[in-house]
């Protein structure tokens, strides 16, 4: 099995992610998609209009920008793109030619993407994990999933997507404090694991080291954030 450069495989599938020792947010009871950026008129898409979009299937590895990757998993939902092509473009003022997408989770965390790597053919909006609705600490209801790029595009707990014309001034992580891997660090406007894209100034390669000593207490970290199992069943 071949990881790209600088990548390890783990065991399973951790939970990560910037609110680390935190639960994961609630789910509203009737989850939306919230609309915005340069569009005409912002709107909300309930998730239950992604069941009148085609399906699309994928086996992909995750590569976290921490070093591990998480190896062989199957997930399920909708292309970004066919999302695009039916939702988001006809809803453009013309003429636009947006730049960027923004994606937005319940958790205030977002991912600032190029339209041209949100649009590629493995890009999903994704409902299921190995064949079973996402669970909260993967994502739930809804996630971003883009396997040719770092972890930290793939938004958890989808509730908003924004279009730009041009380079947002944002960033990932709205609140301060968090995100012990990258808030020190910008991360790369494009992202690929392939290129080992890891962060926007810094070398990849310099990074490694760094993370691999830190990814166990981020994990532990993490894990104890983890929803519980239900007690009463
Ligand atoms: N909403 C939200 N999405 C997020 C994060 C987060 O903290 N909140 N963390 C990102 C990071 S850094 C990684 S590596 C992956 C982790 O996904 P997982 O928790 O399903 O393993 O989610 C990404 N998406
Ligand atoms: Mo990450």
């Amino acid at each position: 099995m071949t990881l790209p450069p600088g990548q390890r495989a783990i065991d399973g599938f951790p939970r990560f992610g910037t609110h680390l020792h935190r639960p994961p947010p609630s789910i509203p009871s009737d989850p939306v998609i919230h609309i915005g950026g340069a569009v005409t008129e912002p709107f909300d898409v309930s998730l239950a209009h992604l069941a009148t979009l085609p399906r699309r299937e994928l086996t992909a590895d995750f590569h976290c920008v921490a070093g591990w990757s998480a190896t062989g998993l199957r997930w399920e939902g909708v292309a970004f793109e066919a999302f695009y092509r039916t939702v988001i473009e006809p809803s453009l003022p013309r003429p636009a030619s947006p730049t960027a997408v923004v994606f937005g989770g319940l958790d205030g965390y977002q991912s600032i993407v190029s339209i041209e790597d949100a649009l590629g053919a493995e890009v999903l909006i994704a409902e299921q994990l190995d064949g079973r609705p996402l669970d909260a600490d993967h994502g739930a209801p809804v996630r971003l999933i883009s396997p040719d790029q770092y972890g930290f595009v793939s938004t958890k707990h989808l509730c908003r997507i924004e279009v730009h014309t041009a380079e947002p001034a944002t960033t990932y992580h709205r609140a301060p404090l968090i995100q012990l891997g990258l808030q020190l660090v910008k991360p790369h406007p494009r992202a690929r694991v392939w290129q080992e894209e890891r962060h926007r100034y810094l070398p990849a390669r310099a990074v490694r080291p760094v993370y691999r000593r830190i990814v166990p207490a981020i994990r532990s970290a993490s894990a104890r954030g983890r929803t519980r199992p239900d007690p009463e069943g």
